[in-house]
């Protein structure tokens, strides 16, 4: 479908991803009824002033959720396999930003990709910034493995407040992108949300997929309202 537009086979494509994506994956999204920030408060668990009050009880929130990507039923789905199939087939660059944490897109193949938000199998020392892979719990009386510090070992997240990651590279492919696809995010949190105004402004065609017209809805050229795992196959096939 890509294809049947005025795209070139090889014009870069620029695609950014939120929770929606994951939805169908069995991941809760953030804002919609049921999702995180109805249950615990975003100021406890998602910035650094509440990892300061109480790190184990932000331990423990991203312990849970690092043990729920290791069950079996949470696996990628069509959505992400059929963002993976284009960036295989697509003959130029196909840029994933996601601002999620959990590993569904590398586990469909995606393997140009960006977690902006940081990844929920890594932790990183705030003593000496060694960042690494953590498959279990991290308590608040580990021993970094580099620096022998202790209590040092925080969830490799961007809490808000925080400078997201790649955001050089990303703007540089903002720029330069022929496409702009925001699959699965409300536009609510920045600067994800400014995307759409970055790419549109230096010329991308813009595109949303989401479940409902989300914040940013009016700064598209195109929304396609539905679930993804029906929306991106079919933009993809
Ligand atoms: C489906 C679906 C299906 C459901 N199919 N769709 C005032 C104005 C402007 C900015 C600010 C401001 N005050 C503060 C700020 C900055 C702040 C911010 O944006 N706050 C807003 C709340 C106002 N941002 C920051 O602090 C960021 N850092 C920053 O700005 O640094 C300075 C800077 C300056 C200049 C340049 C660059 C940087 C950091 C933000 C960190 C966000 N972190 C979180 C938590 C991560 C940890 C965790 O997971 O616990 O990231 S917050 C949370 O929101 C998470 C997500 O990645 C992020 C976005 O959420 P997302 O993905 O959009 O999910 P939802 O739930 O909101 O939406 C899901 C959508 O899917 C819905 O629309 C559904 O309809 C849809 N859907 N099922 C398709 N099946």
């Amino acid at each position: 479908m890509i294809s049947d537009w005025r795209f070139r086979r090889g014009d870069p494509i620029v695609v950014l991803t939120g929770a929606g994506i994951s939805r169908e994956s069995g991941l809760d999204t953030f804002r919609d009824i049921g999702g995180v920030w109805s249950k615990v408060k975003l100021e406890d668990v998602a910035t650094p002033e509440g990892y300061a009050r109480d790190p184990q009880q932000v331990q423990d929130f991203y312990n849970a959720r690092r043990a729920q990507l290791t069950e079996a039923a949470i696996q990628p789905n069509a959505a992400h396999r059929a963002l993976a199939a284009l960036e295989a087939e697509w003959r130029g660059p196909v840029f994933l930003v996601t601002q999620n944490i959990d590993d569904l897109h590398e586990r469909a193949g995606s393997r140009s990709l960006l977690h902006m938000h940081g990844e929920l199998r890594r932790v990183r020392c705030t003593a000496c910034g060694d960042n690494r892979e953590e498959a279990g719990a991290v308590t608040i009386a580990d021993v970094c493995p580099k620096c022998s510090a202790i209590g040092t070992r925080r969830p490799d997240i961007v809490w808000f407040g925080e400078m997201p990651y790649g955001m050089d590279r990303i703007y540089e492919a903002l720029v330069d992108c022929e496409l702009f696809i925001s699959i699965g995010t409300s536009g609510t949190v920045y600067p994800a949300a400014g995307f759409v105004t970055e790419a549109r402004a230096h010329g991308a065609y813009c595109l949303e997929l989401n479940l409902e017209p989300s914040h940013g809805a009016s700064m598209f050229h195109r929304v396609l309202n539905g679930p993804a795992t029906e929306l991106v196959p079919r933009l993809v096939e």
